[in-house]
């Protein structure tokens, strides 16, 4: 099986509700490793230049605005974002966050517990994760330099 990377960034409302920790126990448990981690303060630019492949989508306003903490005050647009390493990795972790939609998401999984829809229709899904390898790559790249990444 293939060693992965993956972007993982614990989003605002997992800030806020202090998801944090368990979100790393989960992470442990399924074998895969940090080689990263950094606290960072979303630029407008930085959210458009992730979040790119939904420009356009009904949702793509609120989402800008959902991972700078717009909705849930906190300050500096801080999120935790780091990288994963692991066998497999990127879709151990996106079997561990669950699926986008936190009312699809099953049981057990980090968004179908934690996560919600918002009476605004805005999903509130505490992480993000890579979603393929293309992705991850450009993600890593976008969030971290080289020499932050563990070898
Ligand atoms: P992902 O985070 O599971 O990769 P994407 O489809 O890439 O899901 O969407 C990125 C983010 O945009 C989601 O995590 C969620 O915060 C938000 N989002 C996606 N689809 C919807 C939607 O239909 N309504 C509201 N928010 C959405
Ligand atoms: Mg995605």
């Amino acid at each position: 099986m293939p060693i992965e990377q993956t972007l993982i960034l614990i989003k605002p409302d997992g800030l806020h509700r202090r998801l944090t920790g368990l979100t790393i126990d989960r992470l442990d448990a399924a074998g895969l490793t940090m080689v990263a981690a950094k606290m960072v303060s979303v630029s407008k630019e930085l959210a458009e230049t992730h979040y790119a492949e939904h420009l356009g989508k009904p949702f793509y306003p609120n989402l800008i605005k959902y991972i700078r903490g717009v909705f849930h005050g906190l300050p500096d647009h801080r999120v935790l974002a780091m990288v994963y390493r692991g066998e497999s990795c990127i879709a151990k972790v996106r079997e561990v966050a669950g699926a986008t939609n936190p009312e699809a998401a099953a049981p057990g999984t980090i968004r179908g517990s934690f996560g919600r829809v918002t009476t605004a229709g805005q999903f509130e899904n505490v992480l993000h994760a890579s979603a393929n390898p293309t992705d991850a790559e450009r993600e890593i790249a976008l969030w971290f330099k080289k020499e932050e990444i563990l070898p």
